[in-house]
């Protein structure tokens, strides 16, 4: 994904961050340092000791005080693969409106305010409104599932999401028959995202968009809690889609809208680069990405290279949308 990207001589870090962000970075690059050399070495003979060090690591900011949001999991969605330590899952994330170093999503993340947040539906819906967030999450029908999350940079992770069936939230905004597809936007808020600012190449609020079928299939979800608690930051507090059979840049976080339309929607990755990333994003180990091979993925809690699977293994689910 790092892709028109200058390189650190083109934009100077400490103009680029905001003093307390870059302040708080130097000191934790101080910190890390040492053991940052130690781990070159021994990443170097092996590659699972990044993995393993990682695991050793403190545990990410963001998780404290997040208030319990537990739901019933459901059976059907589970996987053989063991679910990824919090830990990770929260201190090793792709979120480009804050940074794109994905060691420090959660630190420059911390303090940003995800509640109270507003929620709009609105394109061809029988009555446009807002709501609250928790006041839309009240009225969803909570669940617990397990799903495998595959980037298309070749990493994934396991995590048990809470959230309801996007097509419940389809159902109850009521689209006209004239709706075709869904689109779905990130906040604007570059005082609080500093890589809204320092990034300005890209063309922010990140957006995303699913054909109606791909947004009433039971496996998309919206997603609002992990880990028995409502969403940190760093993995798209207080909503996020969550489309398990794409690659992770679909599952877009932080939604602040929802827009029913006739016409294909744009997705951001594919404006950025429409030769590198495409609308569907269907995982498939076949296609390689032009500049790696998408046949396997590293499990980031272990080191661990696996294969991939077409459609990240749910097949049987979606196969049938693409025939
Ligand atoms: N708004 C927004 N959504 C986003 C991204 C982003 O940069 N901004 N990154 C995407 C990518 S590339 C991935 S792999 C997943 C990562 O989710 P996670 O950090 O919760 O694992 O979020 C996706 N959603
Ligand atoms: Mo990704």
């Amino acid at each position: 994904m790092l892709i028109r990207i200058p390189k650190g001589w083109e934009t100077p870090e400490r103009e680029a961050t905001p003093e307390e962000v870059y302040h708080e970075r130097r000191r934790f690059l101080k910190r890390t340092a040492v053991l940052a050399g130690l781990a070159a070495g021994a990443v170097n003979a092996w590659p699972g000791a990044a993995a393993w060090l990682r695991a050793l690591a403190p545990e990410p900011p963001g998780l404290e005080g997040l208030r319990k949001l537990e739901a019933a999991r459901n059976p059907k969605y589970t996987t053989k693969r063991p679910i990824t330590a919090e830990r990770i899952v929260a201190g090793y994330n792709n979120f480009y409106e804050f940074t794109t170093d994905k060691e420090r999503v959660a630190y420059v993340a911390r303090h940003f305010r995800a509640r109270p947040w507003e929620v709009e539906i609105t394109g061809e819906v029988e009555k446009p409104r807002r709501l609250d967030v928790d006041e839309l999450i009240r009225q969803m029908p909570l669940e617990e599932r397990v799903y495998r999350l595959r980037c298309v940079e070749a990493w994934s992770v396991v995590v048990p999401w809470v959230g309801f069936p996007l097509t419940k939230f389809v159902e109850w905004a009521r689209p006209k028959s004239t709706a075709r597809y869904l689109r779905m936007v990130t906040f604007w808020r570059p005082e609080e995202a500093p890589g809204q600012r320092s990034q300005d190449w890209y063309p922010w609020p990140y957006f995303e968009g699913l054909t109606m079928a791909e947004a009433t299939n039971e496996l998309a979800m919206i997603v609002v809690g992990s880990y028995g608690h409502i969403l940190p930051n760093q993995n798209g507090a207080p909503l996020r889609l969550i489309v398990p059979w794409k690659y992770g840049f679909k599952s877009i976080k932080s939604i602040v809208k929802f827009e029913f339309t006739r016409q294909q929607p744009k997705n951001f990755w594919n404006v950025v680069a429409p030769q590198e990333y495409d609308f569907y994003a269907n995982v498939n180990p076949q296609v390689p990405h032009p500049r790696w091979s998408q046949a396997s993925e590293i499990d980031v809690a272990t080191g661990n290279r696996i294969p991939t699977k077409p459609y990240n293994g749910y097949a049987e689910f979606v196969a049938h949308l693409y025939r």
